[in-house]
C-alpha cells in the first residue's frame, strides 16, 4: 500500500473495521479525525489517495460543519489513510539525527460496506464479499463494532458476525500456518453509541460510569477494564437473545490476550457552549431531523429528512483509542519478527 509520494506501509500494518450494517461504521470513520484534532496530541490521519482524502474531508465536514450523520453507504468504499504521529520534541527528535521510528505510522486499509455485505450466507454479493473477506485476511487489526440499539430491536449482530468468522476462519486456517488455530489478528471490540440514553442507563445502573478525569468537559467514560462487563450485559437484552453469542464466538477465534473492549461514541454527548461543561441531565447529542428539500441531501450528500441529527459539536469518545491501541500492538508483533502473514 504506497503513499502516492512515500514510502509503502508495511501491508500487516492494517486495520479492517467490520460491523452489522448502521451499527455505525461509517459514522466512526467520520469522526476519526475529529477525534484526532480535538485532542491535539501527536497523532494526525492522512489520505493517500484522493478518493480517501476526498472522504476525510467531505465527512469531516457532514458531521462538524453540517452536524448531519453521513448517508447510508450504498457503495464499497475503499479508503487508504495513515495515522501520523509528529516526531517527540527536543533531544529524542528527528533534528537528532534519528530516524523516524517504524511505529510513527498506522496503515488504515479500510472497506467501508454498504448493508447486506457481512450477511451470513455467501449468495448475492459475490466480488465485493470476497474483497472484504481478502481486507480481513491481510489485515492484523480489526475494529468489530457492535451496536446495542440496534440490537435491542432486531437482534442480528451475532448473524452477521457468524457468517464472516466461519469464512475468515476457513481462509485463513485451513491453510494451517497459525499452529493453535486460531486467528492472528488484534481485536478491537467496540460498543457504539454509548450517548444513547439506554446505554448510559445501563452502565449507571452497573455502576460503571465515571468522569473522565482529563477531560475538561466531564463527559462520562466507561474505564476500558469495564467494557466487557458492558458489552456483555448489553448483550443479554437483545432482541433474539443471540448476542450471548457474540463474545463466545469472538473467544473461539481471537486469542483472549489479543482482544479489547471499547464503550465508545462518534458524536459523543451534548456540550451547552454557553457552559462548557457536561450536564447529566441534558446529555444526548442527537435531535430528530427536520424535513429538508429534496435537493439538500442531492447536493450536500447528507442523510434525508425523517432521522436524526447532530445536536452540537461532535466529541467522539473512544474513536482513537481503539486505533492507536491496535496500531501499537501490531508495531510488537512486528518488532517481535511475528506478523504472522
Ligand atoms: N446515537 C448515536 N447514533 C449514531 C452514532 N453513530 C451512528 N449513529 C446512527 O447510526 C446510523 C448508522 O450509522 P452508519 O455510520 O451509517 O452505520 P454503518 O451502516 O455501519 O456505516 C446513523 O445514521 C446514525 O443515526 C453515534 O455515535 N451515536
Ligand atoms: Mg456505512
Amino acid at each position: 500500500m504506497p503513499l502516492e509520494h512515500g514510502q509503502p506501509a508495511h501491508s500487516d500494518h492494517n486495520i479492517a473495521i467490520w460491523g452489522a450494517p448502521g451499527s455505525g461504521k461509517t459514522t466512526f470513520l467520520a469522526a476519526l479525525n475529529i477525534a484526532l484534532i480535538l485532542k491535539e496530541g501527536p497523532w494526525k490521519v492522512i489520505g493517500a489517495d484522493g478518493p480517501s482524502r476526498d472522504f476525510l474531508i467531505e465527512m469531516t465536514s457532514v458531521l462538524s460543519q453540517h452536524q448531519r450523520f453521513p448517508e447510508a453507504t450504498l457503495t464499497l468504499g475503499h479508503y487508504r489513510w495513515f495515522l501520523s504521529r509528529q516526531p517527540e520534541k527536543k533531544g529524542r527528535g528527528w533534528g537528532f539525527g534519528r530516524k523516524p521510528s517504524p511505529d510513527h505510522r498506522i496503515g488504515l486499509d479500510v472497506l467501508d460496506a454498504p448493508g447486506g455485505f457481512y450477511r451470513a450466507k455467501r449468495t448475492g454479493s459475490g466480488t465485493d464479499r470476497e474483497e472484504l473477506l481478502s481486507n480481513l485476511e491481510r489485515s492484523r487489526g480489526i475494529v468489530y463494532l457492535f451496536d446495542p440499539i440496534r440490537e435491542f430491536k432486531d437482534g442480528d449482530a451475532f448473524n452477521y458476525l457468524h457468517g464472516v468468522l466461519t469464512d475468515l476462519a476457513g481462509r485463513m486456517l485451513a491453510k494451517n500456518r497459525f499452529g493453535d488455530d486460531m486467528l492472528p489478528h488484534h481485536l478491537a471490540v467496540c460498543v457504539t453509541k454509548f450517548d444513547e440514553l439506554r446505554i448510559l442507563e445501563t452502565a449507571e445502573k452497573l455502576g460503571l460510569l465515571a468522569p473522565d478525569p482529563d477531560d475538561p468537559h466531564g463527559f462520562p467514560r466507561i474505564d476500558d477494564d469495564f467494557a466487557e462487563e458492558l458489552f456483555q450485559q448489553l448483550c443479554s437484552v437483545s432482541a433474539t437473545g443471540n448476542a450471548r453469542m457474540v463474545v463466545p464466538a469472538l473467544k473461539q477465534f481471537f486469542r483472549p490476550e489479543r482482544i479489547k473492549f471499547f464503550v465508545t461514541s462518534s458524536i459523543g454527548f451534548y456540550l451547552d457552549p454557553a457552559k462548557g461543561v457536561y450536564d447529566p441531565d441534558d446529555p444526548q447529542n442527537l435531535v430528530p431531523e427536520a424535513p429538508t428539500s429534496p435537493g439538500d441531501s442531492r447536493s450536500t450528500g447528507i442523510a434525508p429528512a425523517g432521522k436524526f441529527r447532530i445536536r452540537g459539536q461532535a466529541h467522539p469518545i473512544n474513536v482513537m483509542e481503539p486505533m492507536l491501541w491496535l496500531g501499537q500492538r501490531m508495531s510488537s508483533d512486528r518488532r517481535r519478527g511475528e506478523a504472522g502473514g
